[in-house]
């Protein structure tokens, strides 16, 4: 037996879309894969993300593979934005279409791996097992590490709590209920219409207001569906090559230049059309302030035309962050909700949250009785789910601490000091600015021919190479800092987890410009990466 030869070519970390296609691209490349997943099936996030109203906000129609023409025309959508019992029956559909459940270790976590340099492999360490493989790649998702603020007195509340990133898996019934929903991003958004329609009373504890557009979502019809599909080439081509990898009308002037009453029609067409695409009309409506006001403007007037309490209203409309630069909200019925007799709004602003007590919460000096508690506070996004696992490369660093002060990556995809190691939408790549599915395909195909070239070529060793990616961040950065994104105290900059560092995590030159990199970078030998033979 070869004592060099790793136990796996290849060992991917997570089955949710990202992790089920590596480890088709890869076994049907003819190399020895195996994935672990910490959840009970695939799904990833549509796995965990059970929280009442949890849907994608990406068209289900363009939210799904592309890579193989039967899956993408047999496999019927039913809504225009696809609900998570959907998503998740779509994944487990792709699993048993392509028989991938064989390769996947379920509810097992990766807690540990470690370059070793002797052998040029990864030895990896599950929370049951201890094995190698040559190639490390992280499937891991941007958004699974929950976060929940450390809130005095947590531990003491007596109800039920729950975070919107792992909820239950049996029914959880709030009817005759007081509930708390602490946070107003795109989950609590989502989940708070659905268990204001349950709950005997909803306190909604808002720190800062974002901005919600309507999802307008409704029943995909037979021939809605069969106008898409007979036209994905197309759409799907185009997608690639978009800024977003959402297709959507936009224009070339900008905001500023247009009258204002062409401004506002237009504005008001988007609306109707809903989406996460409404910022996307006009090219300096996420560059220049004054032209972003013109749309933030547009909808904070929509949230005073809905909610009717001037108050609340007021309360609703954000003005800590230009508008896009958190992630657009996508809703059904959110703004009208507060015109509910069984929903109150607290601003956290005003009161903050002093602690969790046994009862309920404690915000400023008001005591609020609850009976459950919903955290839809966030996660610790795109370096969080890495950073969690202990991962070693050359001279036994840990990944965590390389980034203690941000990431630092080539392309998002690979890291100086950790060889064969890639990440599917990781820092410094697109990723969560765009449309993930596009995104996910584009790296596991990059990643999957690049280790049928490594193959090719002899090479067991492919590495960053520390100039490329010296300038990576300073491009990542460069492209961010023309942009109005920085200004946010989003998640996209960490600015939401306390103590981490401030800095713009994805790469947002867009998804067409960055696949051209990277296939210009494949196209020259693999520009920027060492590769080691022997
Ligand atoms: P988000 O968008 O990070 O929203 C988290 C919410 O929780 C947001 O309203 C936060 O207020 C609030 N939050 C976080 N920490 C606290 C504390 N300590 N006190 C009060 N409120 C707090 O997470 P989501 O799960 O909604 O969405 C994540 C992504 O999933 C989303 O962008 C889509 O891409 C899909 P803040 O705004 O920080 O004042």
């Amino acid at each position: 037996m070869d004592e060099d030869r790793p136990q796996y070519d290849a060992v991917v970390i997570g089955a949710g879309f990202a992790g089920m296609y590596m480890l088709k691209t890869l076994r049907d490349a003819g190399f020895r894969v195996r994935a672990f997943e910490r959840g009970g099936d695939v799904g990833g996030t549509w796995y965990w993300n059970r929280y009442p109203g949890a849907r994608c906000d990406i068209e289900s129609l363009y939210y799904c593979y592309s890579f193989s023409e039967e899956l993408q025309q047999e496999w019927r959508w039913t809504e225009r934005y696809p609900s998570q019992p959907e998503l998740l029956r779509y994944a487990r559909h792709v699993a048993e279409r392509f028989d991938l459940r064989r390769d996947i270790s379920f509810r097992t976590e990766v807690r540990a791996a470690s370059y070793d340099e002797a052998h040029d492999r990864w030895a990896v360490r599950t929370d049951d097992a201890e094995l190698t493989a040559r190639f490390l790649i992280t499937a891991v998702g941007c958004l699974s590490a929950t976060s929940t603020p450390d809130f005095p007195g947590i531990d003491t509340f007596r109800g039920e709590a729950f975070h919107t990133g792992r909820w239950p898996h049996e029914e959880v019934d709030f009817t005759g209920k007081r509930v708390g929903v602490i946070g107003t991003g795109s989950s609590g958004i989502q989940a708070i219409p659905v268990i204001a329609e349950q709950a005997d009373h909803l306190t909604v504890f808002q720190r800062a207001a974002q901005f919600s557009v309507p999802a307008h979502n409704h029943p995909l019809s037979d021939q809605e569906q069969r106008r898409v599909k007979a036209d994905y080439a197309r759409l799907r081509a185009e997608a690639r090559m978009s800024p977003s990898g959402i297709l959507c009308e936009r224009l070339e002037v900008n905001a500023v230049d247009v009258p204002r009453e062409e401004l506002r029609a237009e504005l008001e067409r988007r609306w109707r059309i809903g989406g996460t695409t409404f910022c996307a009309a006009y090219p300096d409506t996420l560059r220049d302030l004054a032209a972003n006001e013109l749309s933030a403007e547009f909808v904070r007037e929509k949230i005073r035309a809905t909610v009717r309490d001037p108050e609340t209203a007021e309360l609703l409309c954000p003005r800590d962050h230009p508008i896009g630069t958190k992630r657009i909200c996508v809703d059904t019925d959110y703004y009208a909700t507060y015109n509910r007799p069984n929903v109150s709004l607290v601003d956290l602003r005003k009161h903050p949250i002093a602690a969790i007590t046994p009862a309920g919460l404690r915000a400023g000096d008001r005591e609020f009785e609850l009976d459950a508690i919903v955290f839809a506070t966030g996660y610790d996004a795109m370096t969080g789910p890495l950073n969690r696992i202990d991962i070693r490369g050359t001279g036994g660093r840990r990944l965590a601490d390389e980034w203690a002060a941000g990431p630092r990556t080539y392309l998002g995809l690979a890291c100086v000091g950790f060889p064969n190691l890639f990440t599917i939408t990781g820092p410094g790549s697109p990723s969560v600015l765009s449309n993930m599915i596009v995104s996910i395909e584009q790296h596991v195909e990059w990643i999957g021919a690049h280790l049928v070239h490594l193959r090719e070529h002899g090479v067991r060793r492919s590495e960053a190479d520390a100039e490329a990616q010296r300038e990576w961040g300073e491009h990542v950065d460069e492209v961010a800092a023309a942009t109005l994104y920085p200004r946010a105290a989003s998640w996209y900059t960490g600015a939401n987890v306390p103590g981490k560092p401030r800095v713009f995590m994805p790469y947002i030159g867009g998804v067409g410009t960055y696949r051209e990199i990277c296939d210009g970078v494949a196209a020259d030998g693999y520009r920027g990466f060492r590769l080691t033979t022997g």
